[in-house]
Formats: C-alpha cells, structure tokens, sequence
C-alpha cells in the first residue's frame, strides 16, 4: 500500500506513532527527465513533479503536516493567508480532518482553479482588499488573539513536511543533484529542500527565481506593491528569509516563454510561477552543473486563465460537414 509522507518518513518527521495523521496521500512525486529543456539547457535536467501532489501543489507536503499538528493541539479551526495553492491546500487537509479551514486571498488575484478548490472543500474564503503581504501580516495577529492555528509556512511542521521532497530526490538519483532550481515567493520551500538535502549530508547550489515585479530577495529589499502573472509568487515581503540561496529575477515575458516551452515541447503543463525556475535556467544556464532539478512547483490546469490568454494556439470553429472537417484540419 502506497503511504504518506508522515508515514513514509517517520524517522525524520516530528511525529510520534499513535498521533492521529492527516493525509491524502501526498509525496512520492515523479522525478521525470526533461530531455528538451536538458538540451537547451546544456545539463541534465530532471523535473520534480510536484503538481501530482493531491491537490495539485507542493503545498501537501507541510499540510499534511501542519494539519495533524494543529490535530494533536486539539485546534478546531486553521487559517492561512495564500496566494492560492496554500488556500487549496489547507482547504483540502481540513475538511480530511473535520475541522473548519478560513483563507484569506488577495481579492481578484488568485488563480480560478485555485479559488474553486477552496470553496469545494468547504472553506471560508475572505477575499481581502489588499495583497498577500497584508493578508499574512494581518492573519499572524488574528492566529496570535484567537483559537485559530495558523497553517502559513512561517509555521515550522510546514517546512518539515516540505523538506521530505529533498529526500525523494536525492533516493531517485542515488545523490543530491549539482543544482536545484525553484520558484521563490516567500522562500518556504527553498528554505525546507535547503533543510532536507542537508539533513541527508548534501549540499546542491539553490537557485531561487523570483519574477521581475515581485524580486524582494533579489533587489535586497521589500517590494510594497509587487505585481506579476505568475500569481503564486506575487508577494514583496517574504515570510522567510535564506541563507545558501542564489537568488536572480525573471520577467513576465521570459516566465511565458518557459511556460508554453514546457507544455508545447516537454508535455509538461505547469502554473507560471513553476515556470520562472525554468525560464531562470534558461537564461542563466546550468552554472557548471551536471545534473539540475527543476522543482514544477503546481500543476498548470489550476490556472486557466493565464493559459488561455498566452497559449499561442488558435481555435478553429467548424461547420458540420466533412469538406469544412477536411480544410479546418489539412489547411
Ligand atoms: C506554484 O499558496 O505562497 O517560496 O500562498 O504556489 O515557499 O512561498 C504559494 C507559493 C512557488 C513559492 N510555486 O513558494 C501560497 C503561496 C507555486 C506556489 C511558490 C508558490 P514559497
């Protein structure tokens, strides 16, 4: 029987047998080669598939963590502040466990899929009229006054879940890979593959992408009004900062070009954010590695939207009638 990452780490994991797990299967995720990207590239790449999570996101990973802590402390509701996937995610584990889940999102800039996943399983979605930096400011004081547990990375059972995708990788290639590549917002998951790959006595170079309008890690500073397609990674003051990283910025444009790249030639439809850390290798290159792991960070059907308005395809309508097949097909 297939287990979950609680189960399937135990060992590293802080978790006692007898604690009442919360799970829906996460991890285990495929490691597939990228045999394009890996050409332009000039390095073997290899893609991390965290979209195949339950949800859809690494998010999982710390949910089903930060979900069975709050369990175990006997909380009945928790709370998180997202750009989308942590809202999924948090959503999804709570209504596993029974109890009551609110996300705070920022009004009109969460990805459609993402929104409807939180709404399914029954949150309380609070759409706040400011963006992710104010919403997890805000639910940080709310979590601080009220009986709520709050589920945002800043919580440390978020980065132990997270921290077990290191070890998938390094148990697949048979050792850490020269460089892994990932999408930054507010550096949770850089933070816990740092974590991960160093408890197993390992230490790849960090690549961090972040994209143009939303480079606090980059510029050395906040960014109070960040702005960029990629919404998952649409956030100026990052909840967690990091040492061991290398940090660059990727602009919209170079993040669209990855992202259809991805999909037109790879099959690998992920979100824009997960494109920025292949639109960053891209244009940075492998910096002398061998062996590079991109982390695709969330699945692309999540984002419709953004697909739809950058695909670069056509539509073609079509008469019913088998002349009007023959020329919509053929040309
Ligand atoms: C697809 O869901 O912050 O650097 O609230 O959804 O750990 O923040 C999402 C972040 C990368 C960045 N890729 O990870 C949220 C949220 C995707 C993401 C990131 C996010 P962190």
């Amino acid at each position: 029987m297939r287990e979950g990452l609680i189960e399937r780490y135990r060992e590293h994991l802080p978790f006692e047998p007898g604690d009442r797990v919360v799970s829906l299967l996460e991890g285990s995720t495929p490691l597939l080669e990228a045999p394009l990207l890996s050409e332009r590239v000039g390095a073997e790449v290899y893609l991390k598939l965290e979209g195949a999570n339950p949800t859809g996101s690494f998010k999982d990973r710390g949910m089903t963590c930060a979900v069975s802590a709050a369990l175990r402390e006997g909380a009945e509701a928790v709370i998180c502040a997202s750009t989308g996937n942590t809202a999924a995610s948090a959503a999804a584990y709570a209504a596993r466990a029974g109890i009551r889940c609110a996300v705070i999102v920022p009004d009109g800039k969460i990805a459609m899929g993402k929104l409807a996943q939180a709404l399914m399983h029954g949150a309380q979605v609070v759409a706040l009229q400011g963006n992710f930096d104010m919403a997890l400011t805000m639910v940080r004081e709310l979590a601080d006054s009220y009986p709520i547990a709050l589920v945002n990375s800043v919580h440390e059972f978020r980065l132990a879940g997270q921290k077990t995708a290191a070890f998938e990788v390094v148990d697949d290639l048979g050792d850490a890979p020269d460089v892994l590549a990932v999408p930054v917002g507010n550096a949770g998951n850089i933070t816990a593959y740092w974590r991960g790959f160093s408890e197993m006595g390992t230490a790849p170079r960090m690549f961090g992408f972040q994209a143009e309008g939303a480079a606090p890690l980059v510029l050395g500073h906040e960014v109070e009004h960040p702005e960029t397609l990629a919404s998952a990674i649409r956030i100026g003051r990052p909840a967690r900062g990091v040492e061991a990283m290398q940090a660059v910025q990727e602009s919209d444009g170079a993040i669209m070009d990855a992202y259809r790249f991805m999909a037109v030639r790879e099959g690998m439809f992920c979100e824009p954010a997960s494109s920025a850390a292949v639109a960053g290798l891209l244009k940075y290159g492998h910096g002398g590695a061998q062996r590079v792991v991109c982390v695709m960070t969330g699945r692309g059907l999540k984002d419709q939207q953004t697909a739809m308005e950058h695909h670069g395809g056509t539509i073609i309508p079509c008469e019913p009638e088998m002349a009007a097949l023959v020329q919509a097909v053929l040309g």
